[in-house]
């Protein structure tokens, strides 16, 4: 039986929803963040050493890393769903959407979440205007920009094709929805870039999307 380690407001979301597109039985075992510092609890690191979200287990298997966990499904389950075909210039890009997601668009997402989490944590008063200005300097000069240019570059490639990989939607998509999700909620992403909208709006849509809110519970990005 196919084991969802799931915490809750995760990227294993991500999991849960590609095991409803792909119809497969599953159960999710669940762990609850920390309210104050929102981290996993130690119970996941009984799992997997790092004690991250998501983790899966297949029989003997214990797999970590959302990317490696999809390819896994993908490839064990799928049965040719989700992929598009080797060889194929959409089978290169189903590869990049799937190593950018995590490699590339999430970093600077979740740094602006530890640098606006920075300026406005508890502190001595008098050093509250320093670590403030250094946590701007950071975010304008860095983050901002960088996130900024990812967004544009995902914008004109949703351009291209409907579909990250092309026009069927694949797997990568599925990888992709968590920083498109979290860029809309704190990296800036708005009507200004239609198409990553509409695209987040076509994904919400989905009713294996919708299935997997229901059994994973509560979900709103954090990191
Ligand atoms: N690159 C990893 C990131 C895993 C990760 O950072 N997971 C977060 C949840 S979205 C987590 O477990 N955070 C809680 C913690 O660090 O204690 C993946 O894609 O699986």
């Amino acid at each position: 039986m196919i084991v969802v380690h799931h915490l809750n407001n995760s990227r294993s979301q991500r999991v849960l929803w590609l095991l409803e597109e792909l119809e497969l039985p599953y159960e999710i075992k669940r762990y609850q963040r920390d309210s104050k510092t929102m981290l996993a609890p130690a119970a996941l690191r009984e799992v997997h050493p790092l004690g991250k979200s998501p983790v899966l287990s297949d029989g003997e298997l214990t797999l970590a890393e959302s990317g490696a966990i999809i390819e896994y499904l993908v490839e064990r389950h799928g049965q040719g769903r989700l992929v598009p075909p080797p060889g194929t210039p959409e089978r290169l890009r189903y590869t990049y959407w799937l190593h950018f997601a995590e490699g590339s668009a999430m970093p600077p997402l979740v740094m602006k979440l530890v640098f606006d989490r920075i300026a406005k944590g508890p502190m001595p008063f008098f050093v509250r205007p320093v670590a403030r200005a250094i946590a701007g300097r950071v975010k304008s000069g860095f983050i901002e920009p960088n996130i900024a240019r990812q967004l544009d570059y995902m914008e004109a490639e949703l351009g291209r094709s409907t579909w990250f990989a092309g026009a069927e939607f694949s797997a990568a998509d599925i990888q992709m929805s968590f920083p498109v999700e979290a860029a809309a909620a704190r990296g800036g992403l708005d009507a200004k870039r239609p198409r990553l909208m509409e695209y987040l709006g076509r994904i919400h849509a989905r009713e294996p999307y919708r299935r997997a809110l229901e059994r994973g519970g509560e979900f709103s990005i954090l990191t």
